[in-house]
């Protein structure tokens, strides 16, 4: 959906005119915000390419997920590193494709930020040619790069996703809203869409991999089939496989997206640092909400790097509803 009441406002201009209503402001998050979009011009031209660039299929290895890594989660790994490594600004990079963080090679120099990231969020839909994102958080070193990464989510700066889907968006936010741009090819260029977007309070789109129904925990099982029984609504379901494409859609249309607790992985699959705080921080500025069922998610405490939680995201109603099932269920 298009703010009509933006013209050609590229990435470059907002961050300025963000950063001239602010004037603390040292233009280094401007910078790191700047640096997203560029990443996103790359992994973005790779992605429409990658079939012909030899960049489908899996690596044959694991990474500290256990999970096995698909090429392109290499590639676009790289990219992130590579492109944040030079920017002295930022102190180190936490990745999901990496077991500890990469210390920037101006490492006498500790730099101002950590960036975490997830590289390729939605990996199971790159070979079948579906939308996947780039998640992204920012923190300001505190003491040291681990206090900072101990932080809760309250603390992020920045945070935001970049969505490579039919056209490429950057959405982010830097607590003063939720902005949204798309790739404008010809250009090169990000265009602001949206400035300043509101989720629905209450909303349509239910997205859960109904295939684990029988797996979860009761409160999310209670929730979703209340959901379903038409009770109110009616929602519909919409799960495409990547995390990012399915916020994406409820940032517009409202609903909620969760991935719970399951009986056989009671701290559910998503992790904490670099896919859940980031898109709570975002959900949050534009009016809905991000929990575990027991918890605000900018609350959780974290205690290691790829720490895992119950996730469920999206309109303040339904996130209410959600943690009524916990609080009730769980009484
Ligand atoms: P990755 O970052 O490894 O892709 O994992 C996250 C994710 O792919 C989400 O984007 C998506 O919603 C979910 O996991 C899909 O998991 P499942 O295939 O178990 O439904």
């Amino acid at each position: 959906m298009v703010d009509s009441t933006v013209k050609n406002v590229t990435l470059n201009r907002f961050l300025v005119q963000c950063q001239d209503r602010c004037p603390a402001a040292s233009g280094e998050l401007t910078r790191v915000i700047e640096q997203m979009g560029v990443v996103g011009k790359i992994i973005s031209g790779y992605m429409r390419r990658a079939a012909l660039e030899g960049l489908v299929g899996l690596t044959g290895r694991t990474n500290v997920q256990d999970e096995k890594v698909q090429k392109f989660d290499e590639f676009g790994n790289a990219v992130f590193v590579e492109s944040f490594d030079y920017v002295d600004i930022v102190g180190a990079i936490v990745s999901e494709e990496l077991e500890n963080p990469v210390i920037s090679s101006s490492q006498g120099r500790y730099g101002k930020y950590v960036v975490l990231i997830d590289p390729i969020d939605g990996s199971s839909n790159l070979d079948v040619d579906c939308s996947v994102g780039s998640i992204f958080s920012v923190r300001r070193i505190t003491d040291s790069i681990e206090a900072t990464l101990l932080q809760r989510g309250t603390e992020q700066v920045a945070a935001g996703y970049l969505m490579y889907g039919p056209s490429t968006h950057l959405v982010y936010t830097a607590g003063d809203g939720v902005h949204l741009f798309v790739l404008d090819e010809r250009i090169g260029e990000f265009i602001l869409v949206h400035r300043d977007l509101r989720m629905p309070v209450q909303g349509k789109l239910l997205s859960a991999n109904w295939g684990n129904h029988a797996k979860w925990f009761p409160p999310a099982r209670g929730f979703a089939d209340s959901l379903i029984a038409q009770e109110e609504g009616p929602y519909s379901l919409r799960y495409s496989g990547a995390l990012v494409a399915d916020l994406h859609q409820i940032l517009h249309r409202g609903g909620i997206y969760f991935y719970p607790d399951e009986q056989k992985r009671p701290q559910g699959k998503l992790r904490l640092l670099y896919e859940c705080a980031p898109l709570a921080f975002l959900a949050e500025q534009a009016g809905g909400g991000a929990t575990t069922g027991r918890m605000r998610v900018l609350d959780v405490q974290p205690e290691g790097i790829h720490q895992r939680i119950p996730f469920a995201i999206g309109s303040s109603y339904e996130i209410g509803k959600y943690e009524r099932a916990y609080r009730d269920l769980e009484k």
